[in-house]
């Protein structure tokens, strides 16, 4: 009889062998240096947390337009690629792996965090009732312009140029950012695409542009360093759908024939509530026949049932994982999380960031 897996046991994201099945979720910090380039500092934050399985960075932009929140990293520009090295190298060392996450916020953004006189972009001209992160605190996002039709190759372009980007700055791949609301989600979503074109209006057209860009990048640098997140419920970013479980269902079918390292779903409303409305997230998964990493809300119980039951393959920790640098281990023992401080999640330098210590040696 086979074994059940454990939480802790290895396992492979298509070409990605991960030591344990626990993964870091992407998480936004806000502390990139000038120029959008990694820190010094980020290198010791992800050095710390490579007891993951999987590292999945913070949501690192595609183009200057990708941009939505002040001071995230972008893997566009060479000196941005120089500056995820010594990421990518030190999580090595510790035995880890890492992906990045490839992201365009789409009508998520604010002019003041744009190029000169640019507004943010997205499939329809319709603002999103949502605040974002500028030099001034907390604002409105900024009301949105349509991308023109001939516009939407060049985005594929983008994010098939950063993924070999990612590849030449050493990650094990990437993980394209298809959830909460942004771009690529906001295509999917009827809420927020009210195009005419070929991609807007029926499920395949909505779901054209995030196929299209898988697409390119499994061309690019290869369907088993690939993975993407969906999101198919969250309202976050004032995202909406008429009717989810069909496009889902679809978007999960197409991307069946890629065989992506992974796909990896946010269950519920993005670090809220679970339950938001009904979603069977195993009819995606028997659809995209892909490895399976889930997040949101997981505890040590939740965690160890879903790998053990075989209901997932890794399950991401996201908020846990910035006070608990060694996750893993205080996982194994059962030891309690060490609790978040909400005031230094965004912005700011080594504090809340760097110092959060590891358990006292047993
Ligand atoms: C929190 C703050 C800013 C951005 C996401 C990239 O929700 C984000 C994000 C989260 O996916």
């Amino acid at each position: 009889m086979p074994s059940t897996p454990s939480l802790f046991d290895p396992v492979r994201l298509g070409d990605i062998a991960l030591a344990n099945r626990v993964a870091m979720a992407p998480l936004t910090r806000n502390r990139a240096a000038p120029g959008r380039v990694p820190s010094p500092l980020a290198v010791e934050y992800y050095a710390q947390r490579a007891n993951a399985g999987l590292i999945v960075t913070e949501a690192t932009q595609i183009s200057p337009l990708g941009q939505g929140y002040l001071d995230t990293p972008g893997i566009y520009s060479r000196e941005q690629v120089e500056g995820w090295k010594p990421v990518t190298r030190a999580v090595h060392e510790r035995g880890g792996k890492i992906v990045v996450q490839l992201w365009h916020v789409g009508r998520i953004s604010h002019v003041s965090l744009l190029p000169d006189g640019e507004v943010p972009v997205a499939p329809s001209a319709i603002r999103a009732r949502s605040k974002t992160f500028t030099a001034q605190g907390f604002e409105d996002v900024s009301a949105p312009r349509a991308l023109a039709l001939d516009e939407l190759p060049g985005i594929v372009e983008q994010y098939r140029v950063a993924a070999r980007h990612a590849i030449e700055a050493g990650f094990d791949g990437v993980e394209v950012h298809g959830a909460n609301g942004y771009l690529l989600d906001q295509f999917l979503r009827d809420g927020m695409n009210q195009r005419t074109d070929a991609y807007g209006g029926s499920i395949e057209n909505r779901a054209r542009l995030l196929l299209e860009v898988m697409t390119a990048i499994t061309q690019e640098i290869g369907a088993g360093r690939t993975g993407l997140r969906l999101s198919p419920v969250t309202p976050a970013n004032d995202a909406s759908d008429s009717n989810p479980q069909p496009l889902f269902n679809h978007v999960a079918e197409q991307l069946a024939p890629l065989k992506l390292a992974f796909v990896h779903v946010i269950e519920g409303s993005t670090g809220g509530p679970r339950d938001v409305a009904p979603f069977d997230y195993a009819a995606l998964r028997e659809r995209a026949k892909a490895p399976w990493m889930v997040n949101n809300g997981y505890d040590r119980q939740m965690a160890v049932d879903a790998v053990a039951s075989g209901a997932a393959d890794v399950v991401a920790f996201g908020r846990p994982y910035i006070s608990n640098p060694d996750l893993v281990e205080r996982l194994k023992r059962g030891a309690p999380f060490a609790p978040l401080n909400r005031d230094t999640l965004y912005g700011g330098g080594a504090q809340g960031y760097t110092d959060y210590p590891a358990l006292e040696a047993a």
